[in-house]
């Protein structure tokens, strides 16, 4: 259910923060959180990020609320970000701020919940982002789940996903993850994107991507944007949930972006107006300080270029630690297969470790992740990446 879902959210990833903190061991280490590391295990502010920042202070703006779709010049810039510049869909997109990913999750919900036609179900994939669930339940619409994740190959189950969308009442909503799916780190390949779109489009469906990783995947921010694009030159009408929190590390500052692709301009108009109607009794305007620092990354050419040579390098920090890891577990002479860990991108990596497993990984490793075997890849680095493949090929010997 929604609530064991967040339940298990916050046991599964609050409570290992906790567990993490109240252990002495000097080696230990946390790959619970999805919050990108250096190699140092440090929090990361990118270097982009800090001269934006002084940018924006040194202009001393004033603290005067935003509107209720906040900073323009973000948003305008957020929707050039996710569709790309030859889009069709520009000038037809309604786009607001949201308080970062979630919010823009919860907008999305509560105006699908009021203007969606049908049942009023969302489907999100098995298993997803353990928030997912509850965030649209709140939203007032029913959530089901589509198969995603095959257990024995460890990878994508694309006839169970292809067979579950065709299979669902006509007008549901899909919840698709635009890139480096989490938790697993598995994604389908642009060939299978091509038939998703069609059973989308034969079921009359909607789709609702969320993209909470948008140049993890590959380093690139338009090549993980490839399936909203995609859709849109199909004729899909997308809705789309943005986040900032990872790809310019501004967790803590809540910068996103709700955006519904339009019929038209006329669309636009009424979608824009009743965005407003929604956003208005929920939180009145969003935050104006992360969605300046942002704004000013996207806007400025040299700072652009800046930031997406940061993200490139924080996605390959994380391939590089996926091969390290994979060739640490070999030279231990471990006899199961372990390409999934270089073959899943993203964040994360879905090990197929147990929960028990798991469980001897904290007590007697002090090496702390979520039960599912899910391991934030964002957290291993040079200096305690053979400490871990020990542990883990300590407990999957
Ligand atoms: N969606 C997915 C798939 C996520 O993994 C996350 C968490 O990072 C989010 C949305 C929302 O994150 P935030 O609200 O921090 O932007
Ligand atoms: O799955 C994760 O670890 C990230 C971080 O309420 C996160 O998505 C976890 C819980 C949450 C917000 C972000």
């Amino acid at each position: 259910t929604p609530i064991a879902d967040l339940n298990f959210l916050r046991k599964a990833i609050l409570g290992i923060t906790e567990a993490f903190k109240a252990d002495s061991f000097k080696e230990k280490i946390n790959l619970g959180v999805g919050a990108y590391r250096d190699d140092q295990g440090k929090p990361y502010v990118l270097p982009s990020v800090r001269i934006a920042e002084d940018k924006v202070v040194s202009q001393l703006l004033n603290k005067e609320y935003a509107g209720i779709t906040g900073v323009p010049e973000f948003t305008k810039a957020a929707a050039l970000l996710a569709y790309g510049p030859d889009s069709s869909a520009l000038d037809r997109v309604a786009i607001t701020q949201s308080i970062s990913g979630t919010g823009a999750l919860r907008i999305g919900g509560a105006f699908l919940q009021r203007f969606s036609p049908g049942a009023k179900t969302i489907y999100i994939p098995n298993p997803s982002w353990a928030n997912h669930a509850a965030v649209f339940k709140d939203s007032g619409l029913t959530v089901e789940k589509y198969r995603y994740y095959n257990k024995d190959t460890i990878g994508l189950d694309f006839e169970g996903l292809i067979a579950d969308i065709k299979g669902a009442p006509k007008n549901s909503i899909f919840l698709l993850h635009a890139c480096a799916h989490n938790p697993t780190g598995v994604d389908p390949t642009p060939e299978q994107w091509k038939e998703i779109s069609e059973a989308v489009k034969s079921g009359d469906h909607y789709a609702f991507f969320d993209m909470a990783y948008q140049g993890f995947a590959s380093g690139d921010t338009d090549k993980d944007a490839f399936p909203i694009r995609y859709f849109i030159e199909q004729g899909h009408n997308p809705a789309l949930a943005q986040s900032f929190a990872k790809n310019m590390g501004l967790y803590g500052e809540r910068v996103g972006a709700f955006s519904i692709v339009c019929a038209d301009a006329e669309e636009k108009k009424r979608v824009d107006s009743q965005i407003k109607i929604l956003v208005r009794p929920l939180y009145s305007n969003p935050p104006v300080h992360g969605a300046r620092v942002a704004s000013t990354i996207l806007n400025d050419p040299a700072l652009n270029k800046q930031w997406l040579g940061e993200v490139k390098e924080m996605a390959d920090r994380i391939i590089t630690m996926r091969a390290l890891l994979k060739k640490e577990l070999e030279n231990l002479g471990s006899k199961h297969d372990w390409s999934h860990i270089t073959s899943q991108i993203g964040m994360f990596a879905y090990t197929g470790l147990t929960p028990e497993q798991m469980d001897t990984l904290a007590k007697e490793h002090s090496v702390y992740a979520t039960k599912d075997g899910r391991i934030s890849v964002a957290g291993i680095t040079t200096g305690n990446v053979k400490r871990l493949a020990a542990a883990i090929h300590a407990v999957k010997p």
